[in-house]
C-alpha cells in the first residue's frame, strides 16, 4: 500500500519547498511538490528531480569508513562502535592533554538547514567550550547592510511581489536559484508589471523578463546612487520621507556634491540614457519592488552597494509599501526553542573563528585545534584559501566528516560517518525567503547503516558518558519526533497561530505576519527610523551614509575578473550523479573581444591562473558577458584530479558582516586571474 509523507527540502535555497513523497513496499516511489503550499504550488525544481536516485545511489556511503591515509582514497568499512570509540577516545584524550575542550573544532554550514542538524553544535556545547566556525560564506555583507538600514534582517513575503507594478531583479538569478519565484514574477507581468534584470551578464533570468541592464561587476552601489540623484533632481522623492527616516538631508547633500552622472555611467557601464529611463520609471511607478540578490554583495564593497540600493528604495517611498520594498532575505521566522535553537546551541566560552578565515585562524589558535568535525559542509571545495585548508589538515590529529557522499573534504578525513537524507529522518524548517514553517517526516528506514546527525550526537554522548561519566551534558532522552515537536515553543506557536505543535504534522503553515515588511514604517534601528545615516555603521568603521566605495581593481598580472555563480543543476557542491563529465574541463565563458585579445577561440584550451593555483579550461564565447570578465558556473567536482575552481579564490573578505553575522562575508567575486592559450 502507498503511504504519503510530508518533507521539506533542506537545501540552502530560497524556496524551502514542501514535498510529498509516496512510499511503496518500504521504498520511495515518487516525490512531488505540495500543491497546498502557496509558494511551492505543487512544483519542484530540476535539482531534486533525481533525488530518489540520490537516496538509493550506489555512490551513497552506507557504512562508517576509515581512511588508511588522508587523500589516499583507501577507505575501509568499520562498525559504528569503532567509529564512536575512535571519536570519544580522541575527545577525552585531548581534554586530558590540554585541560580544555577547545582543541575540538566544528565547521558546519549549509548542507542541510533543518534544525535537527544543529545537533552537533549542541552536542559540543554539552562537552564544554569548543572551537566553532561562525558567520557565513554567502550573504553576510547584505544582511548587515539591511540591519544598518532597517534595524533587523527582514523582507516581505515573496508572494507580495505579485502586487508590484515594476520589478527590478538586481544581482539575483531566480530562474535558476529560486525557481518558485518565477511564477510570481510572471503573474505580476501578466497583470502589467514591467520586469528588469540588472546583472553582470545575460542570465537565465534576464532571458525571461522585459529588459536586461548589464552592470560592471561591483559597481551597483554607484549605479543606485546615480539613479537616486536623478530621482532627487526630478523631485520624485517620497514627501513623507522626513517623517520616518534619518539622515535624508545628508544623503541628498552627498548625492548633489559627489555623484557625477557621466562618471557614474563610465564606471558602471550603463549609458546615461538608460540611467535616466530607469530612474524616472522607478521614481514614478508604484509599487516598485527591487529584489537585491546575493550575487551583488560578494565584493569588498558589497554591503555598501546594498545600502545604496536600500536607499534608492527608501527615497522613493517603496519601503513598507505593499508590492514594494528591497527584498533580500530574512530570519524573522526562525524562532525555535530548546537545545537545538540557533540561539541556544553555542557555549558562552566557545572560541569563535570566522568561517571565511577558518584555516588560518585555526592554525594560529592557542590551545591548538587538534580535532575537526566537518558536517553539512564541503570547505575543501567551497571555500577560499585552499592552501590553508591543506595545511590545517596536516596539523590535525583527527578529521571527521559526516556526509552522504564522498567530497573533496571527505578526501581529507580519517573517518566518514554516513548520514540520513530528509526522507529518512525527522526535521523542522523555516525559510530565509518565504514565511512557512514545516515539519519533515521520515518516509523510509535509513539506507544501509546511515544515522541522522541527531542520532550520531546522541550515540556519541552516551558513549562518552560510559567512558567518562559526566563528560557530556548533551541530553539523549526522547525521540527525533519529540525533539522536533519540542523545538516548536510558545513563541513559534504564537506566530503560527496554533495551540499545539502537533498541528504542524498536517503540513507546513505560514506564520501570521502581515505580508509586507516595514508596513507602518516602524523600524528597529536605534532611531526607530529608516537610517540613511547609520551611526551603527560608523561604530563598525564604515561610512555612516551609503556612499560609493569602488570594488578592487584587477592587478596588472591577473587582469580578468572571475565570476563563479550558482548553476541550475547543482546546489553549491551538491550534485551526486557523478559521471565522466565531472572530470572534464570547466567551461570558461568570455566575451568574444576578451577572448580575441588572448588569441582564443571557442573550443580552445587555455590555462587559468593566479597565485592560488592554475587549471585548464575550455573557452566558450558569450556575448552576454562584459569585457574583462570570465564566468565559470560552480559545479561539484569531488574527484581530486578534476579542476578545482576555488583554487583561484584567495579568500578576500567583504566590507560588512561582522556585526550582524559574527564574521565578514566572502568577497568571491573579487577573484582575478590571468589566462593563456595552451595546446597540451
Ligand atoms: N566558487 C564558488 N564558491 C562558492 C560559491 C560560489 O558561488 N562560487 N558559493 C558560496 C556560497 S553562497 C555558499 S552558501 C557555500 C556553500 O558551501 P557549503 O556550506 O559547503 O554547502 P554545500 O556544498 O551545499 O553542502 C555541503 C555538504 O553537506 C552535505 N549534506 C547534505 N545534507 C546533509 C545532512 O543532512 N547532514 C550532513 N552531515 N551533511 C549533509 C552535502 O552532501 C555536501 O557535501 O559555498 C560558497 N562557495
Ligand atoms: N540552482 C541553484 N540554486 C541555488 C544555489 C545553487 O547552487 N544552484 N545556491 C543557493 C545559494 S547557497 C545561494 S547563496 C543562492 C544564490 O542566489 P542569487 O541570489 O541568485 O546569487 P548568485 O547566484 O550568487 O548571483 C546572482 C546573479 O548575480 C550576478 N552578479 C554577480 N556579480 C554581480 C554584480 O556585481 N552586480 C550585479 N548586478 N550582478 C552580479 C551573477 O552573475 C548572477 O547572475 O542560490 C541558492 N539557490
Ligand atoms: S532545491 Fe530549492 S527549489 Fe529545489 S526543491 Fe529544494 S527548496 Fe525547492
Ligand atoms: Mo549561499
Amino acid at each position: 500500500m502507498d503511504t504519503l509523507h510530508h518533507h521539506i527540502c533542506p537545501r540552502n535555497c530560497y524556496d524551502t519547498c514542501s514535498i510529498i513523497s509516496t512510499t511503496r513496499h518500504g521504498r520511495l516511489a515518487s516525490i512531488e511538490g505540495n500543491p497546498a503550499h502557496s509558494y511551492t504550488r505543487g512544483k519542484l525544481c530540476p535539482k531534486v528531480m533525481d533525488e530518489i536516485h540520490k537516496v538509493y545511489s550506489p555512490q551513497r556511503i552506507r557504512y562508517p569508513l576509515r581512511q588508511r591515509k588522508r587523500f589516499s582514497g583507501q577507505w575501509e568499512r568499520i562498525t559504528w562502535d569503532e567509529a564512536l570509540e575512535t571519536i570519544s577516545r580522541k575527545i577525552l584524550d585531548l581534554k586530558d592533554k590540554y585541560g580544555t575542550t577547545l582543541p575540538l573544532a566544528h565547521n558546519k554550514y549549509s548542507g542541510n538547514f533543518g534544525i535537527l542538524h544543529n545537533a552537533l553544535e549542541a552536542f559540543l556545547t554539552g562537552l564544554g567550550p569548543t572551537t566553532r566556525a561562525v558567520g557565513s560564506p554567502c550573504w553576510s555583507a547584505g544582511v548587515e547592510a539591511q540591519v544598518f538600514d532597517f534595524g533587523a534582517f527582514f523582507c516581505s513575503d515573496p508572494l507580495d511581489m505579485e502586487k508590484a507594478k515594476l520589478i527590478w531583479i538586481w544581482g539575483a538569478n531566480p530562474a535558476w536559484n529560486a525557481a518558485h519565484q518565477m511564477p510570481i514574477i510572471f503573474r505580476a507581468m501578466d497583470q502589467g508589471a514591467k520586469v528588469i534584470c540588472l546583472d553582470t551578464h545575460f542570465s537565465a533570468t534576464a532571458a525571461r523578463v522585459h529588459q536586461f541592464v548589464r552592470v560592471n561587476p561591483g559597481t551597483d552601489g554607484l549605479l543606485a546612487l546615480g539613479l537616486a540623484k536623478i530621482i532627487v533632481d526630478h523631485q520624485l522623492t517620497d514627501p513623507e520621507l522626513p517623517d520616518y527616516s534619518l539622515g535624508y538631508n545628508e544623503f541628498i547633500d552627498y548625492l548633489k556634491a559627489e555623484i557625477d552622472l557621466r562618471k557614474c555611467s563610465a564606471v558602471t557601464g550603463v549609458s546615461l540614457e538608460t540611467m535616466k529611463e530607469l530612474a524616472l520609471e522607478y521614481g514614478a511607478v508604484k509599487p516598485a519592488c527591487i529584489w537585491a540578490g546575493f550575487g551583488l554583495q560578494r565584493y569588498t564593497n558589497g554591503g555598501q552597494n546594498l545600502r545604496a540600493i536600500d536607499a534608492l528604495g527608501a527615497l522613493t517611498g517603496n519601503i513598507g509599501r505593499p508590492g514594494g520594498g528591497v527584498q533580500y532575505g530574512h530570519f524573522e521566522t526562525w524562532r525555535f526553542a530548546g537545545p537545538l535553537a540557533h540561539s541556544q546551541c553555542g557555549h558562552a566560552q566557545d572560541r569563535e573563528l570566522d568561517i571565511n578565515q577558518f584555516p588560518q585562524l585555526a592554525l594560529a589558535a592557542d590551545p591548538p585545534v587538534k580535532m575537526l568535525w566537518i558536517a553539512s559542509r564541503n570547505p575543501f571545495q567551497q571555500d577560499g584559501n585552499h592552501a590553508g585548508w591543506q595545511k590545517l589538515s596536516e596539523t590535525l590529529e583527527l578529521i571527521v566528516v559526516s556526509d552522504l557522499f564522498h567530497t573533496r573534504s571527505s578526501a581529507a578525513a580519517d573517518l566518514f560517518l554516513p548520514v540520513t537524507t530528509h526522507y529518512e529522518h525527522w526535521d523542522l524548517h523555516a525559510s530565509y525567503w518565504h514565511y512557512y514553517i514545516g515539519i519533515n517526516e521520515p518516509a523510509v528506514e535509513p539506507v544501509g547503516e546511515a544515522r541522522s546527525d541527531l542520532q550520531i550526537a546522541w550515540d556519541l554522548s552516551k558513549r562518552l558518558n560510559q567512558s567518562s561519566p559526566g563528560s557530556s551534558a548533551f541530553p539523549t532522552e526522547g525521540s527525533e519526533k519529540e525533539w522536533v515537536l519540542g523545538a516548536i515553543g510558545p513563541e513559534m506557536l504564537a506566530i503560527l497561530g496554533i495551540d499545539s505543535a502537533e498541528e504542524l504534522l498536517k503540513g507546513p503553515r505560514r506564520v501570521n505576519y502581515p505580508g509586507t515588511a516595514w508596513q507602518g514604517r516602524q523600524f528597529q534601528t536605534p532611531s526607530g527610523k529608516y537610517e540613511f545615516y547609520a551611526e551603527k555603521a560608523q561604530e563598525w568603521g564604515l561610512p555612516p551614509l551609503p556612499v560609493y566605495r569602488p570594488p578592487r581593481q584587477a592587478p596588472p598580472e591577473t587582469p580578468l575578473r572571475l565570476l563563479t555563480p550558482h548553476h541550475l543543476s547543482g546546489l553549491n557542491s551538491q550534485v551526486y550523479l557523478y559521471s565522466e563529465e565531472s572530470d572534464s574541463l570547466l567551461k570558461a565563458r568570455l566575451h568574444p573581444k576578451t577572448a580575441e585579445g588572448y588569441g582564443l577561440n571557442r573550443g580552445d584550451k587555455a590555462i587559468l591562473w593566479n597565485r592560488g593555483g592554475s587549471f585548464p579550461v575550455i573557452i566558450e564565447q558569450d556575448l552576454g558577458i562584459g569585457e574583462g570578465v570570465i564566468v565559470i558556473y560552480q559545479e561539484n567536482r569531488p574527484n581530486l584530479k578534476s579542476p578545482h575552481l576555488n583554487l583561484l579564490n584567495l579568500g578576500e573578505l567583504t566590507d560588512m558582516g561582522k556585526y550582524a553575522t559574527g564574521a565578514y562575508g566572502l568577497a568571491l567575486n573579487e577573484t582575478f586571474v590571468g589566462i593563456r592559450k595552451t595546446t597540451s
